[in-house]
């Protein structure tokens, strides 16, 4: 056999036999000892790609962020056996951050049954992510306060993968209480809640800056507040895509109660479906949602019960659209003033036959807005064709 023939099959046996997965561990952590570990950091420390971290459903206290090092490995908490909820706190004390990720960590390393909880930092008091997109499930983030990001910073393309998972209570002094994200981060969140969180300036829940894409499914906003637009949701520069989400009782001192969408998204412009607002509140105008320079696409809306309007800036709407004063005017057919089953010319020419008109006898009022207008204009042409119900 000559012998670079032998030289490569030496080497290509030696390569099997390196390739081949060293058997991952499952390493436990608790505080009062028999466990491997009494802290978690140390047990990260320990692991290698693929190790199961188990800790226990007590309330460590975190001096020093934790920080996974760019491990793939599992950080898997207790859970209540009845209802399901992480028993394992990490708590920052108020004190610093509780979790970060810095390494380019992926979808392999997992969250999992964790509470974090009285983090306090410039950005990013429960987490910090830059450039990673870990992997996070059944978590809760509450209490935690920063500048920007009360529960979490997503920067530099940091797109996580969030679900089932749990925002209360965090607040920012700036945007974002709940999560704030910057500079191309895509954050997949899905059945997961936003309650009670709160920023001084924009985005109570969420502030979308600069390019970022996230996808959110099936997630609730509710009871979140801003001094300054966006009491849910703050879309700036960014094209996130909302599917199936339902906004209550969100409010801002400014626009868009529960969504604002602004400053010309260069990159393309939010996308909402079948998403429901309903009772959330702004006092400068848009209680549902308010949009500046920038279009969102809305298909399937059903915002109705908001205060003092609906939807106001620009939109553009597909079918099935419900933007009403009242709620029980959406399961009837919502700009068919002459209840003839359709929306077509006759309402139209009714609409502009009020063109103008202004307190509670306006009928094509359609919105509650106190005058019949452009908004109610956008319902007629939202809705033309024969009604769906
Ligand atoms: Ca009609
Ligand atoms: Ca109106």
């Amino acid at each position: 056999m000559p012998q670079t023939l032998t030289l490569i099959i030496t080497l290509l046996t030696l390569s099997n036999v390196l390739s081949r997965p060293v058997r991952a561990e499952t390493l436990t952590v608790c505080l009062e000892g028999g466990c491997d570990f009494t802290s978690i950091q140390s047990a990260i420390d320990a692991a290698s790609n693929g190790d199961v971290i188990e800790i226990a459903g007590e309330t460590y206290f975190v001096d020093q962020a934790v920080d996974t090092l760019g491990k793939a490995i599992v950080l898997r908490g207790a859970i209540d056996e009845v209802t399901g909820a992480p028993l394992t706190v990490l708590d920052g004390q108020s004190a610093g951050r509780v979790l970060q990720c810095l390494n380019e960590e992926g979808p392999g390393t997992v969250f999992e049954n964790l509470v974090f909880q009285s983090g306090v930092q410039t950005q990013g008091g429960g987490m910090y992510c830059d450039g990673s997109s870990p992997t996070i499930t059944n978590c809760t983030f509450t209490n935690n306060f920063a500048v920007s990001g009360g529960g979490m910073y997503l920067t530099r393309g940091s797109s996580p993968s969030i679900t089932n998972s749990r925002f209360t209570n965090n607040a920012a002094t700036y945007r974002g209480g709940g999560i704030y994200t910057i500079d191309g981060c895509a954050p997949s969140i899905t059945d997961s809640s936003f309650t009670g969180n709160n920023a001084v300036n924009r985005g109570g829940a969420l502030s979308n800056f600069n390019g970022s894409a996230a996808r959110l499914t099936r997630c609730t906003f509710t009871n979140n507040a801003a001094e300054d637009g966006g009491g849910g949701i703050d879309n700036n520069n960014s094209l996130p895509t909302i599917t199936e989400c339902t906004f209550t009782f969100n409010s801002t001192n400014g626009r868009g109660g529960g969504v604002l969408n602004s400053s010309g998204s260069f990159l393309g412009a939010p996308t909402f479906t079948d998403c429901t607002f309903t009772e959330n509140f702004a006092t400068e105008g848009g209680g549902g949602m308010h949009s500046s320079l920038t279009n969102p696409t809305l298909t399937g809306t059903r915002a109705c019960e908001n205060t003092p309007d609906q939807i106001t800036g620009l939109y553009t709407c597909s079918g099935d659209q419900c933007v009403s004063a009242l709620c029980s005017d959406c399961d009837t057919c919502p700009g068919d003033l002459g209840e003839d089953g359709e929306v077509n010319g006759a309402d139209l020419t009714t609409l502009l036959d009020q063109w103008g008109c202004t307190g509670e006898d306006c009928t094509a009022d359609l919105d509650g807005n106190g005058t019949v207008d452009g908004l109610d204009l956008v319902t007629i042409l939202c809705n033309w064709g024969a009604c769906s119900n």
